[in-house]
């Protein structure tokens, strides 16, 4: 099972090495076969050249200009579309993933689940620095997720998660632009009848560069995909699931 490692980057040169760097040697540590995606938004900092001599080196690091303009879920998108393995993992380029969690989601879609999610709310998990305002915005926005679903899982709006190919045809097309898509992969991935397994993961706040996510903008467009997806699930009679499902 050859894992494909999407990461968006705009504007990282403080943290993507270091990113691409722990991927890469716990990959090799664990002989997973696996690429390395990242997906640059135009980066107006040494990002893309980084990505580029790290490819020189690595064959299995690889650069692609997002051809979409600008966004986070156009970037995510853009790599769901590019890369090659049999599942896929979508890694934050500031380092506030930790790598080895890579290796249990590998193990998760070894086993035969479609979907591997990481919480970092739950006993093993390892959270440091998360912002307050930010904490407390997530709380309340998974809660809203979990009871409108009752998926038991209190983590959706991490993007830091893994999936089986066939999960990406089956949620295909996406529509979010932003960091919504956030959601709508795990949520789609679910509601149209894929299996998930959830296990705890870390996360550490970021140390260089700038956070992107602005809260403010981005309260609607979360939740027209998430009502959109409830809506898909309670009206649309299962038009929508996973290809093995329908009669
Ligand atoms: N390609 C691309 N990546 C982006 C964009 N905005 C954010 N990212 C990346 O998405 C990831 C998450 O962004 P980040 O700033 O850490 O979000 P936050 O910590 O939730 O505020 C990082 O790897 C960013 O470099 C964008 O417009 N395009
Ligand atoms: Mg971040």
């Amino acid at each position: 099972m050859k894992l494909s490692v999407v990461i968006p980057a705009r504007d990282e040169e403080g943290s993507i090495m270091k990113t691409i760097d722990g991927v890469v040697e716990v990959m090799e540590r664990e002989t997973i076969e696996y690429e390395v995606l990242v997906i640059d938004d135009g980066s107006k900092d040494a990002t893309r050249r980084l990505v580029e001599e790290a490819g020189e080196t690595n064959p299995n690091v690889h650069c692609r200009p997002s051809p979409y303009s600008g966004g986070f879920g156009l970037a995510v998108r853009a790599g769901l579309e590019l890369f090659d393995g049999d599942g896929v993992a979508i890694m934050m380029a500031d380092c506030s993933d930790d790598p080895e969690d890579l290796v249990m989601y590998h193990h998760i879609l070894d086993e035969g689940w479609d979907c591997a999610f990481g919480s970092r709310f739950m006993r093993g998990a390892v959270v440091t620095g998360y912002p307050r305002l930010k904490l407390f915005v997530n709380r309340i926005a998974n809660g809203f997720v979990n009871v409108l679903f009752r998926l038991g899982y209190n983590d959706t709006t991490n993007a830091f998660k893994a999936y089986r190919r066939e999960v990406i045809e089956t949620i295909s097309p996406l529509l979010s632009k932003h960091f919504n898509l956030t959601v709508e992969i795990p949520l789609k991935a679910v509601t149209r009848g894929h299996s998930f397994k959830v296990v705890p993961t870390s996360w550490t706040n970021r140390t260089a560069g700038e956070a992107k996510l602005a809260m403010r903008e981005m309260g609607s467009r979360y939740l027209f995909i998430v009502l959109y997806i409830w809506l898909e699930y309670h009206l649309s009679r299962g038009d929508y699931r996973r290809a093995s499902d329908q009669g």
